[in-house]
């Protein structure tokens, strides 16, 4: 809501002043109701694999690689790693919530989200204790409709691994179920009661780029598949059948290489035979599963994987690599009627990307991804994509892991992007422009979702 001195300036000339704008921009943000397209949630009737609560939130990877900066020598990574959830969440809030100041963006971001969940009072006493029994005095259902209520997400995607066993055993009966003329049996699919309003799903399929036949062969066996590049399309095929999926996915490895950058098979089967390239598994797999389903391609570049492996059982052992833009402008420029969402891990690619995305109607570029969701960058970047791409691109994903998650990573970022917004709308106002607050709230819902929705529909 305006504040009625606002109200009445608006109302009088239906156009806003200069000094309008930095309330109008910073209510329309705060109060519109997002699209998150890339989080890894699961909806609370997948049991363990929703995380929530103060002990996931505590122990999130961001978090653990911080609290290992800090930590006492003699807390080695294997011996973190064999305590409980609860004692490594003990270790992390006396460690980097005692003993010295929470400034970072993570530790800052846990506060937020506690503070916007009503426990003020909680905080101020610094006790661990009365936290963890609020949350587990709260129903799991409940308590994901709350943030998503709080945090303003209309939805979140979640990532479907069709790779990993303990995701696909809360779709399908059997690790052995079988694909057949490119489905599972109906009596094999377990029934979904979840919300699906809330949480769309993204078939991902990292073991394609990474060359990775080892994993695709052991699953196509499993499921009865032949061993070949048309058993894995089927694979994809039945999987996206039985999520339903809104787009595939992938990050990429990070040595990738795509046609000319390809550096050949990455390994061999028992009988000496060289694997498939990436660059065979995404042409004449990944591409025409797409085809086939009408389905875009979300791609994340620039991580660099297995950086520390002693953090790799919370996630945290990944780094940043600047990427090679190459493979993402050839696919662009041999599949023009395939879409592609692309975002960008390290922040020397932004300015090459969103040059990139002004030259291909077939590629939307979305997020400031994982080390690049800090309100200085994400301010930064969406004043250099707001500069080169207007309005035309999604300027976050919140890529929450832990469902209370959402509530930090959308304030924070609805406040970068408001500074971001503010300073290019004071720009078009000295131009003389006759500005609304309905062109506000448009350009706004685009940034948040709207663009994302747009680029979805629109036929190439
Ligand atoms: O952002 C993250 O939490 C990372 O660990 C990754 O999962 C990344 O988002 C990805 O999707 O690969
Ligand atoms: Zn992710």
């Amino acid at each position: 809501m305006l504040s009625p001195s606002h109200s009445a300036t608006v109302q009088q000339t239906g156009c806003l002043s200069a000094e309008d704008i930095p309330l109008v921009v910073s209510e329309t943000v705060s109060s519109c109701q997002v699209i998150d397209l890339h989080t890894h949630l699961f909806p609370p009737s997948h049991g363990d694999l929703l995380s929530w609560g103060i002990d996931d939130l505590l122990t999130y990877h961001y978090l653990v690689s911080e609290f290992f900066m800090v930590a006492p020598g003699d807390i080695t990574h294997q011996a973190f790693f064999s305590m409980t959830k609860s004692e490594q969440a003990d270790l992390i809030w006396e460690f980097l919530f005692r003993r010295r100041t929470p400034i970072s963006e993570a530790q800052i971001g846990v506060l937020t989200t506690l503070q916007k969940l009503g426990l003020d009072d909680l905080i101020r006493n610094k006790d661990l204790g009365p936290i963890r029994s609020w949350f587990q005095n709260q129903n799991p259902s409940e308590h994901a409709e709350n943030v998503f209520r709080i945090s303003k997400v209309k939805y979140c995607v979640m990532t479907n691994i069709p790779f990993d066993e303990r995701e696909t055993s809360k779709w399908v009966r059997d690790t052995t179920s079988p694909i057949v003329n490119e489905k599972f049996l109906a009596d094999d699919l377990l029934p979904q009661t979840y919300d699906k309003e809330r949480f769309k799903t993204a078939l991902r399929v990292d073991p394609l780029l990474n060359g990775d036949w080892e994993t695709i062969s052991n699953c196509l066996e499993q499921r009865g598949l032949p061993l070949t590049l048309e058993g894995a399309r089927s694979f994809l095929v039945a999987w996206a059948s039985v999520y339903q999926a809104e787009y595939l996915m992938a990050s990429t490895p990070e040595i990738f290489g795509y046609h000319e950058t390809d550096t050949g098979p990455k390994g061999k089967d028992k009988s000496g035979k060289s694997w498939p390239t990436a660059t065979e598994l995404i042409d004449q797999v990944m591409i025409p599963v797409a085809k086939r389903l009408g389905l875009p391609i979300a791609m994340k570049f620039g991580a660099c994987r297995g950086m520390q492996p002693g953090l790799d059982p919370c996630g945290g052992g990944d780094g940043v690599t600047v990427a090679d833009t190459r493979p993402l402008k050839k696919m662009c420029q041999l599949y023009p009627r395939v879409k592609f969402l692309a975002t960008f891990l390290s922040k020397v690619n932004q300015h090459e990307i969103c040059v990139m995305g002004q030259k291909f109607r077939n590629l939307h570029i979305y997020g400031c991804w994982w080390y690049l969701n800090n309100p200085s960058m994400i301010e930064s970047i969406t004043r250099m994509r707001l500069e080169l791409l207007g309005t035309a691109f999604t300027s976050q994903h919140s890529d929450a892991r832990i469902m209370d998650q959402l509530v930090y990573k959308w304030e924070h970022s609805r406040r970068s992007i408001t500074k971001a917004l503010v300073k290019q709308f004071q720009q078009l106002m000295m131009t003389g422009w006759m500005l609304t607050k309905e062109d506000v709230e448009k350009d706004v819902e685009r940034l948040l979702g709207g663009a994302y929705t747009e680029f979805m529909e629109k036929k190439l």
